[in-house]
C-alpha cells in the first residue's frame, strides 16, 4: 500500500484507430475499487474537495482537460496537475484535498477504495489538523 501521494503512469496504446489507456488492480491501482464517481461541469473559478478522508484512498484521472489538485498532510502541501489520460493521481487517506482551476470540459474519473460514507469525511480544516496530531 502506497503511503505517499504520487502521479502514476497509465499504459497507453496508440494506432491508426486512436488511443486506448488501461489500468489494472494490483498494478497502477493498489486497492480494490468499491466505488467510481465522475466530476464534471466545474467552472474554472470553483473549487471542489476542501476536505480529508480518514480511510478512503482514491485514484483520479482527468479526461478531456486539466485540473490542479493540492494535497495537504497537515504540515506540507503537494501540488499536482492532471492533464492527460496517460497519468493518474493516487490520493492516500489522511490528506486534505482541493481540486481547482478546472479547464472547460474536464471530467475527473475517481476510483475509490470504499463505498460512500459521510462519516469518513473531515470537512473542517482545524478538525483535520487535530486529527493528524492524534495519529
Ligand atoms: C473527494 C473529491 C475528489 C454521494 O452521495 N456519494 C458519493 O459517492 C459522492 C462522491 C458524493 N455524494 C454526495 C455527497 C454530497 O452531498 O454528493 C454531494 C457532493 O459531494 P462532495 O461535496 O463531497 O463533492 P466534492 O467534489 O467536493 O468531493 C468529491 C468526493 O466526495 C471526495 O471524496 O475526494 O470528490
Amino acid at each position: 500500500m502506497h503511503k505517499e501521494p504520487n502521479i502514476v503512469d497509465i499504459d497507453t496504446f496508440i494506432d491508426e484507430r486512436g488511443k486506448i489507456n488501461f489500468l489494472e488492480i494490483g498494478k497502477e491501482i493498489d486497492f480494490a475499487i468499491n466505488r467510481v464517481y465522475f466530476i464534471s461541469n466545474v467552472s474554472p473559478n470553483k473549487e471542489r474537495g476542501d476536505h480529508a478522508h480518514k480511510k478512503l484512498r482514491q485514484f483520479i484521472i482527468a479526461v478531456g482537460g486539466r485540473v490542479e489538485i493540492e494535497l495537504d498532510d497537515g504540515k506540507n502541501k503537494f501540488n499536482f496537475v492532471l492533464d492527460s489520460t496517460d497519468k493518474g493521481l493516487y490520493v492516500p487517506c489522511g490528506y486534505w484535498r482541493v481540486l481547482r482551476f478546472f479547464d472547460k470540459n474536464t471530467h475527473c474519473f475517481v476510483f475509490a477504495s470504499e463505498k460512500y460514507d459521510a462519516q469518513d469525511y473531515i470537512r473542517n480544516y482545524q478538525e483535520f489538523l487535530d486529527y493528524k496530531k492524534q495519529m
